[in-house]
């Protein structure tokens, strides 16, 4: 086996803070985290494609296994694409909830009040289709080579984190869509065999008359534990 080379190293750019400034820093990022809702019911008012951009940008700073940045974020904003992505997911979300989905499943979602329309793929102006990539493929003197990925679940998670966050301090609303089976994605947006499909992120503005649930999230104590 050949072993790359290490990076060479530089010194850490780092600011450091004053314990006030933390703080405040500290409290004002959860106070604008604090106001983050899924958002199922879109205005189609464009959104500047910069806004898009930049969050992708800060999601692809996310850490990830041996820095394989093993993600492709697919930005879809063509009508006809969005028309086909609804179409192929209401039929898959259909078929979901009245046939595939188990009563416990059901269940769980009823106070939500989600069903198989989803109208929001096309009225938003933009979807963030977010592939993970499950495995490198190498051009070699032999042929096309697999190299393997490490904790691509992982990497693409945290990545999808950053990326909400980004979208949501932009102004932006959004929601985790995941209509499930998804491989529709791969054949419309036409991705390689390397790639899977893991989160459709509608993003926009609410519409005037937008709702959310009335839930409530667990309290410090619940979440955390100090020892
Ligand atoms: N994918 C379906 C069902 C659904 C599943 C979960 I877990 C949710 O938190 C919400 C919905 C849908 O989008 O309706």
């Amino acid at each position: 086996m050949v072993l790359m080379k290490p990076y060479p190293h530089v010194p850490l750019d780092f600011q450091r803070m004053s314990p006030v400034d933390q703080l405040s820093a500290s409290r004002e990022f959860l106070g604008r985290m604090a106001s983050r809702r899924s958002v199922r019911c879109f205005s189609s008012e464009p959104v500047a494609q910069e806004l898009i951009e930049n969050a992708i940008r800060c999601a692809s700073l996310a850490p990830c296994g041996a820095n394989q940045q093993p993600w492709t974020f697919v930005v879809v904003k063509d009508p006809e694409v969005k028309r086909q992505i609804r179409a192929a997911a209401e039929a898959e979300e259909r078929e979901s909830y009245e046939h595939r989905m188990p009563a416990e499943w059901l269940e769980a979602l009823a106070p939500l009040g989600t069903d198989w329309h989803k109208e929001f793929l096309e009225i938003a102006p933009y979807l963030i289709v977010v592939f993970r990539i499950d495995f490198g493929l190498a051009q070699t003197a032999g042929g096309q080579v697999k190299t393997k990925h490490y904790y691509v679940q992982e990497s693409v998670g945290i990545a999808t984190g950053f990326l909400l966050a980004a979208l949501h301090m932009s102004g932006l609303a959004t929601l985790t869509h995941t209509p499930s089976p998804m491989g529709f994605l791969s054949r419309i947006l036409q991705r390689p065999l390397n790639e899977r499909p893991f989160v459709l992120i509608p993003v926009g503005l609410p519409a005037a008359e937008a709702t959310v649930p009335l839930i409530s999230k667990k309290s410090l104590p619940e979440v955390m534990e100090v020892r």
